[in-house]
């Protein structure tokens, strides 16, 4: 937290500002600046009172809490403990018997572009009757199950399906490898595993079960009694009699019908690891009733969400905006959407054009990376321009993951949205489990590259090193001040890890968020100038410097020291930059760029493709103040491509430097 926040960037000027238009605002559930004033000014009166309104009225209790907000024992805050719900009633049960019962929830299109469309009450079908066979081989409430699965409705069924029952979920994204499903299967204790045969990307067919195979071949696994392999392609896999049964076998004769268990408030709905700043994952521990709160609440007022919208984010279920805004919000709040198994560029660049084209989408939501992606595909090949795409059934467009460059967003803008729909750049984290800052679409001018203004009953601020609040202008730490319902609990298992995270003491009970940010001074408007803490943010996805470097030196035939930075990056915001000392001494020419290879290779066995560096760099040592510390700021620059101005007078070995300029 320390070490870069001194040297956050001050505010480049950004001049452009788009207010809402009148179509835009016509109708808005938050209509104009008063009323976004209005809920702020609730909230700020009685904060208890208004998240308890939202949660009477955004939320079916099946026992009605008593008590808003327990602080006695913070930062472990609790919201409506004495509440009961079950999340996954809350996305489907309550529908039925209203006319969401027989809308379209899901419409499904494969990476192969067959489209299959579900109804909010076959969802509930389906989802009950896997409840069942869940419980069936023995899940039950309090247990953890991890998922590993592709994009389908078989993921969404099979989330929703541990909320039924009361099952803690903990999602693996489908690129992550052998050794990180190990890792989470035994921090969680996970007693069943939910995969699928292969996946399909790309026209590609990736294996996910031989991954899960791996997994369980190591070491403490025996707490996985049961693994559920969906048949997502015709060919076969591996299949351990006694453990696995395929998604058929396992839903032979079991019921549609399943009634939801009724959980308290704070029992866990799901763990989701995310990078943090040691090699070890977090498992970020989510409530089920404040949770459901707000990703209900902010599905509609960020998205200004209308019984008629067609809703796509192009996220994947294992990271936490499609847990949030596609296995929960859409289906809490009874929207229809798109979920998509693909990736944007199959068959070709024009995918994600073609699709909101063909399924009428209203709301768009994705990742600037993939808009940084799809706009240079656009400028070298005229034919996956959208411009030879019907895009006007847009109504709102979404960013989310990282900070959108101006000229992206400008693009975005004028190309996707035809000047038309307002821009909502989201922020947010796996820890804050929906939307914290964000325009609201009938309401706040945009800003090209700020997230604007935090949502009501989110206390945003700007601070210095000792949780003193900064004035607009001046750059500094991203805090929350109070705790809000949707918070991270505690990082499963390790909560001295959690309090020391996220609530260090010179903050003065603040929620740290890891984020610098800095307000303008006219608007007091946010924009995010990136991680202050060893992680890194590539394409939108969160990947801890140490995690990289545990990982090369584990490749101990070859590395003897690593040390990992990021750079810029045009396309993926940060790269991952790796600078690496090999047992036998620097390699000669000939030999760098196989031995970079074979480390890329390794990093993407160990961690997944994701983390491979983009750049390698190798020396004889790397370069050490006298003390021995690894001089990082010296490594960021050379990784930049900087010439070295700094002081290197404390360098123990400058010569080094000279080594490190070979990228490979
Ligand atoms: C939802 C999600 C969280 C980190 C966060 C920040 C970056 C996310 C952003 C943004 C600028 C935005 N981030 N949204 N930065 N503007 N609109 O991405 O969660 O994977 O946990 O990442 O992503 O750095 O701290 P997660």
């Amino acid at each position: 937290m320390t070490a870069q926040s001194g040297s956050i960037e001050s505010v480049l000027v950004e001049n452009r500002v788009f207010p809402p238009s009148e179509a835009t605002m016509e109708g808005a559930r938050i209509k104009g600046m008063e009323a976004y004033q209005a809920l702020c000014d609730e909230a700020e009166k009685d904060y208890e009172g208004f998240w308890a309104r939202l949660a009477r009225e955004n939320v079916v209790w099946t026992k009605p809490f008593t008590k808003v907000l327990d602080e006695s024992n913070a930062p472990f805050y609790k919201w409506f403990e004495d509440g009961e719900l079950n999340a996954s009633a809350n996305c489907l049960d309550k529908h039925m018997g209203t006319p969401v019962e027989n809308k379209t929830a899901i419409i499904f299109e494969a990476d192969d572009g067959k489209v299959t469309k579900v109804t909010y009450k076959e969802m509930l079908e389906r989802v009950s009757q896997f409840a069942n066979a869940l419980k069936a081989e023995g899940v039950k409430k309090g247990d953890r199950v991890i998922i590993y699965m592709p994009m389908t409705i078989e993921g969404i069924v099979a989330m929703q399906a541990c909320a039924r029952i009361g099952a803690t979920h903990s999602v693996v994204f489908g690129g992550f490898s052998a050794k990180a499903v190990h890792e989470r299967i035994v921090d969680a204790g996970a007693v069943c595993v939910i995969t699928s045969n292969y996946q399909m990307r790309g026209g590609k067919e990736l294996p996910l079960k031989s991954i899960v195979d791996e997994a369980l071949a190591e070491g403490g696994t025996e707490c996985v009694k049961s693994v559920l392999v969906f048949e997502r392609t015709p060919t076969a896999c591996n299949m351990v009699e006694g453990r696995d049964k395929t998604f058929s076998q396992a839903l032979e004769g079991q019921s549609t019908v399943c009634d939801p268990v009724p959980v308290g408030a704070e029992h866990p709905l799901f763990v989701l690891y995310t990078s943090g700043s040691t090699g070890k994952p977090k498992g970020v521990q989510h409530s089920t009733g404040g949770y459901i709160l707000w990703a209900n609440t902010t599905m509609q007022w960020t998205f200004d969400l209308r019984p008629e919208d067609i809703f796509w984010c192009t996220a994947d279920i294992g990271w936490v905006t499609g847990h949030t805004y596609i296995t929960y919000g859409p289906l809490a709040a009874g929207a229809t959407q798109v979920v998509f198994e693909g990736v944007p560029t199959y068959p070709d660049a024009s995918r994600f054009w073609k699709m909101i084209q063909d399924h009428k989408v209203t709301i768009f939501y994705t990742a600037p990376t993939a808009i940084r992606s799809l706009i240079k595909a656009a400028d070298s090949n005229e034919a996956v321009h959208p411009k030879n795409f019907d895009l006007s059934s847009l109504r709102i467009l979404g960013s989310v993951g990282e900070p959108i460059n101006p000229e992206a967003w400008m693009w975005y803008y004028k190309n996707i949205g035809g000047e038309r729909c307002p821009i909502v750049d989201t922020f947010w984290q796996t820890e804050t489990g929906a939307h914290m800052m964000t325009p609201l679409p009938g309401a706040t001018p945009l800003v090209p590259g700020s997230c604007t203004l935090a949502l009501p009953g989110i206390t945003a601020a700007i601070v210095d090193e000792t949780g003193n609040e900064l004035p607009n202008g001046s750059g500094g730490i991203l805090v929350i001040k109070r705790p809000w319902p949707s918070m991270i609990r505690t990082i499963w298992g390790d909560p001295e890890r959690f309090k020391k995270s996220y609530f260090p003491e010179e903050l003065q009970g603040a929620y740290l968020a890891g984020d610098g940010a800095v307000r303008s001074e006219d608007r007091g408007y946010f924009r995010i100038t990136g991680r202050i803490d060893d992680v890194l943010n590539v394409s939108g996805h969160r990947m801890g410097t140490m995690e990289i470097e545990s990982c090369l030196v584990a490749k101990s035939d070859l590395v003897a020291e690593a040390a990992v930075v990021g750079r810029p990056d045009d396309l993926t915001g940060e790269a991952i930059c790796a600078f690496v000392v090999l047992k036998q001494g620097r390699p000669s020419p000939e030999e760098a760029p196989k031995i970079a290879k074979a480390l890329r290779d390794w990093v993407a066995h160990e961690i997944g493709p994701i983390a491979k560096p983009k750049d390698i760099r190798f020396g004889d040592n790397l370069p050490k103040t006298r003390s021995g510390k690894i001089m990082r700021r010296l490594l960021r620059s050379l990784a930049k491509g900087e010439s070295i101005t700094q002081d290197t007078s404390t360098l123990e070995n400058p010569a080094i430097l000279d080594q490190l300029g070979d990228a490979y």
